[in-house]
């Protein structure tokens, strides 16, 4: 089913617009209402997350070296303290001495921002990358 549409002017300075024009050149957008909406939805969804409301899904994606000292058991104990927002984790050998993992997550969005904040603070993470949905 088509969602019905709105049509709406908006008034900006020249300036901005010649801006805002380039930018959707370079972003390979359709339309400045392509652009305008796929801009409102993803500033919506950023607030959601700085105001912690609803259910929330994502991923946290992270690599670390498993020869560091206590980097397995850190990784595993704070998983387990999160066990209620982990829907389940995938482990990948990158190297010899690198690993990845993709913790899949589904809880409330303080649950989920407070997993995400002890995971990047652990010193064994060497690289670690939120992906997060508009909470719902
Ligand atoms: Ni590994």
């Amino acid at each position: 089913m088509t969602e019905k549409l709105v049509r709406f002017s908006v008034s900006m300075p020249e300036a901005l617009v010649s801006e805002f024009d380039r930018w959707i050149e370079k972003k390979r957008l359709k339309s400045r209402s392509d652009a305008l909406r796929q801009i409102i939805r993803d500033y919506i969804g950023q607030s959601l997350w700085e105001v912690q409301e609803g259910e929330a899904y994502g991923t946290f994606t992270f690599s670390y070296d498993h020869h560091s000292r206590d980097a397995s058991s850190e990784i595993t104990r704070l998983q387990h303290d999160f066990m209620g927002a982990i829907v389940c984790t995938t482990h990948v050998h990158i190297d010899h001495d690198t690993c990845m993992e993709v913790v899949v997550l589904r809880g409330s969005t303080q649950e989920i921002v407070r997993f995400v904040e002890a995971a990047s603070s652990l010193g064994c993470i060497r690289v670690g990358v939120p992906g997060l949905l508009p909470p719902i």
